[in-house]
């Protein structure tokens, strides 16, 4: 007897893997391929799924998206009575924290210049820069905000963490909503973007407030491209009051070929690849949490959607 049917929609996703991974870890389980006019079911497996899928699946009971951020999602029309769920870590927050401890360091030890010297033929030394100069400010104290902001207290980086309610990290300066935004920022000279994007957050790193980093700011944006005015950032990155950025999501992505971005001198891009959704982890997860779910147990990562992340 079936436990319960799954329907899997992914957009930009090779679909047989996935398909043969939950048929494997759930296997008392109906596992299909969305098509539509597909028969109902009573969880999905989605990622950026089109609005008629969920308009075909009314009764479904519970959604889970194969990422961390649920900004697609969430802009769609959702079934009723269905759960949000997203990957909760799942192997990603490890990654977030290599690729923006990477970043702060790759900015604070002047690497690039030190390769740029080398290839030049150059054998030279900068005088070492002090870490207290470089206090980091990570906005969102989330699953992947909380990992990233423990990883870079482990290099003795001075860390801030901003966050909508308040949160008490060992080690970390802790800033919470609207009224403490400005001291956060002032605080900060490396500026980590985790928050999720939501109405609130959307162009949250504009003019305005990346002018109030300290000078020299560096930004670096692992989060959604819509958080961040691009133009914004580059008359501050050309005005010299920040002195770069490490980017890694953009408002269109693939990033446009004649973007600005891609020929700055002082802009580092990677393509949306700073946590990438592990597959064999994500299945797991899913699969516990479906059945977690099918027992009317309490589950983790479970999205207010109102709130939108
Ligand atoms: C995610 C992402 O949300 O990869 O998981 O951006």
């Amino acid at each position: 007897m079936n436990l319960f049917r799954v329907t899997f929609c992914c957009s930009n996703t090779d679909p047989g893997p996935w398909l043969e991974g939950l048929r494997a870890a759930l296997p008392q389980t109906e596992v299909s391929l969305w098509q539509p006019g597909a028969a109902p079911a009573d969880y999905a497996v989605v990622w950026a799924p089109p609005q008629q899928f969920l308009d075909e699946q009314p009764q479904l009971k519970a959604i889970f998206n194969i990422g961390a951020g649920v900004d697609a999602l969430l802009k769609l029309r959702l079934p009723p009575r269905a759960v949000v769920v997203r990957l909760d870590d799942a192997g990603m927050a490890v990654q977030m924290a290599e690729y923006v401890c990477q970043a702060v360091i790759r900015h604070f030890r002047e690497l690039d210049t030190y390769a740029s010297d080398i290839r030049a033929g150059q054998w030279t030394f900068r005088k070492p820069r002090q870490r207290e100069d470089f206090p980091v400010g990570v906005m969102g104290l989330g699953v992947l905000g909380t990992r990233v902001a423990q990883a870079l207290r482990q290099f003795e980086f001075p860390v801030n963490g901003w966050s909508r309610s308040p949160k008490v990290l060992v080690g970390v300066r802790s800033f919470s909503g609207a009224a403490q935004w400005h001291d956060f920022l002032a605080a900060s000279r490396v500026l980590v973007n985790l928050l999720a994007l939501t109405p609130q957050t959307q162009n949250i790193l504009n003019h305005a407030t990346l002018s109030r980093l300290q000078p020299g700011g560096y930004v670096i944006n692992v989060a959604r491209g819509a958080h961040l005015v691009d133009d914004d950032l580059l008359s501050l990155i050309d005005s010299g009051h920040l002195s770069g950025a490490t980017l890694d999501v953009f408002r269109t992505e693939p990033l446009p070929p004649a973007h600005r971005f891609w020929q700055h001198p002082k802009i580092i891009l990677t393509p949306h690849t700073s946590a990438r959704t592990l597959r064999e982890q994500s299945i797991a997860q899913i699969a516990g949490k479906m059945v977690a779910l099918a027992r009317g147990e309490p589950l983790a990562g479970q999205v207010d959607v109102a709130r939108g992340y």
